[in-house]
């Protein structure tokens, strides 16, 4: 390797797995992976990681045959600085054997379990926010509780051996969920109280849900990145990943055992993390969905490609300061003008090819917590909705499945299929529009819909999306 790849500081033959994180992809590399590396190149500890992707096995198959070694490229425009991660130690591919991960999670040498499954990895039911027992895979997992399929059911399992040996876990949740600790409880909670009543009690006893906020920007890697490092690094890295320099993790300080020293790293444990992921999840994710839906509309391939748009930069801006802002209560040391003029830089970092189709996925089960609460905080104080209600309405455009020049869109979301169709019956009156979209309660509750206010503004934004399409739409309400 050459000169410019920063190796680890510490003896990775000595270091024992302590940690299993379900999800091992791109953003586990980026973000989990050198925190826990710098924690034990500073603080020591056995606190190597077992990885487990719950789905496909390409996760593995690119890390075994590289003894599951792997690089992080930080880049921000034409700067570019790569680190070798050795901490991951092991890898399970959970659909292949769920027994052997159910058995790594329940080993006691474990103290914690974290986890980046997605938001729809929690199997919730959005009304409850608890688990979904219509869930196809919850269903499965309760009838086959030896070999489940959902990251839910395999933590029920491992509890329950847990347990048995009186081994105290804690499991972190790290997706861009409000209060993800308290949810994957709920979820986990829920199933062990269907399967097992009884155990309910020591799930309480023996086990912790901390929640936490984090954010690095990591787009899916591409060939063309994987290139480049071995460009740069004279080795072909099949599992590398390419990252901005920034990166922000916010703990709720606990834990049921040890855990390593992630402040090493700049981590910040903290006794609420609350504040911190309104502001992240409603300024940083919610204007990246305006970007991803609106820019994806307007033929932009990337974030960065939409942000060189001096129209989308403006309008993204006063989305942030004059709809978003207001609704957010600014977190210790976090002011949120600086943080909002942070964004802007890492939204244009030019070096990250981050797909508006990659942020576009699975919006059903990332508008609640990114746009519907600060709509209905919005409503509440009677301040402005009309960015909001414009993203609102490019969504409702991009679920159609079809874009403004007729092309088709790989529309990827749990709900697809049912979107689709309440966009094609609700035909081409934007009034009909507003009012199906809302009436979909998963995703906007029961409370818009009976706004007059929002269901005439959504109403206005779609019939000047659908008029004018989105590059028009966005000068426009730039102009009012
Ligand atoms: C993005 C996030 O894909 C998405 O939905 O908004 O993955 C975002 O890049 C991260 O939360 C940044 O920390």
């Amino acid at each position: 390797m050459s000169g410019d790849v920063t190796r680890p500081a510490f003896d990775r033959a000595a270091a024992a797995i302590g940690q299993v994180h379900l999800g091992a992809g791109a953003f586990f590399k980026a973000h989990l992976a050198p925190y826990t590396q710098t924690a034990i190149e500073e603080a020591g500890g056995d606190w190597a990681v077992c990885g487990a992707s719950l789905r496909s096995p390409d996760a593995r198959d690119a890390l075994e045959p590289q003894d599951n070694l792997f690089t992080v490229t930080e880049k921000d425009g034409d700067s570019a600085q790569t680190s070798l991660m050795t901490i991951l130690k092991d890898m399970h591919v959970a659909p292949e054997n769920p027994a052997a991960l159910i058995g790594a999670i329940a080993d006691p040498a474990i103290k914690i379990v974290t986890a980046t499954i997605t938001e729809k990895g929690y199997c919730l039911n959005p009304a409850s926010s608890g688990l979904d027992f219509d869930h196809p895979d919850v269903k499965h997992d309760l009838e086959n509780p030896a070999a489940p399929k959902t990251a839910i059911g395999l933590l029920a399992a491992a509890i329950h051996k847990r347990v048995a040996a009186r081994a105290p876990l804690t499991v972190l949740s790290c997706d861009n969920l409000p209060g993800n600790g308290a949810l994957f409880k709920n979820a986990v909670r829920d199933f062990i109280m269907e399967a097992d009543p009884g155990a309910t009690a020591a799930l309480d006893e023996f086990v912790r849900f901390p929640s936490s906020m984090v954010d690095r920007i990591t787009p899916a890697t591409t060939d063309e990145d994987r290139r480049e490092v071995m460009t740069r690094t004279g080795l072909f890295d099949a599992a590398a990943v390419v990252t901005e320099p920034f990166t922000q993790w916010v703990i709720e300080d606990d834990f049921v055992a040890e855990r390593p020293q992630w402040e090493a790293g700049g981590a910040l444990l903290a006794a609420d993390v609350a504040p911190y992921e309104t502001a992240k999840l409603r300024l940083l994710n919610g204007a990246h969905s305006a970007i991803a839906y609106l820019g994806y509309l307007m033929g932009c391939e990337t974030v960065s490609d939409a942000m060189a748009r001096p129209d989308v930069a403006a309008f993204v801006r006063a989305l942030q300061e004059d709809e978003i802002a207001p609704t957010v209560p600014a977190p210790a040391n976090m002011p949120l003008g600086p943080y909002i003029e942070d964004l802007a830089q890492r939204f244009r970092n030019p070096a990250l090819k981050h797909r508006t189709w990659q942020i576009a996925m699975d919006g059903s089960q990332k508008l609640p917590q990114r746009w519907v609460k600060t709509i209905r905080a919005q409503l509440e104080n009677s301040g402005p909705l009309n960015r909001l209600s414009l993203a609102v309405a490019a969504w409702t455009q991009y679920v159609t499945g079809v874009d403004e020049r007729g092309t088709p869109i790989d529309v990827r979301d749990p709900m697809a299929t049912r979107l689709k169709r309440i966009g094609a019956e609700a035909g081409g009156d934007p009034a009909e529009q507003a009012r199906a979209f809302l009436s979909i309660r998963e995703i906007f509750g029961t409370d818009l819909i009976q706004s007059a206010r929002f269901t005439q503004t959504l109403e206005n934004a779609i019939a000047l999306l659908r008029g004018e399409g989105a590059e028009a739409a966005v000068k426009k309400v730039n102009r009012e």
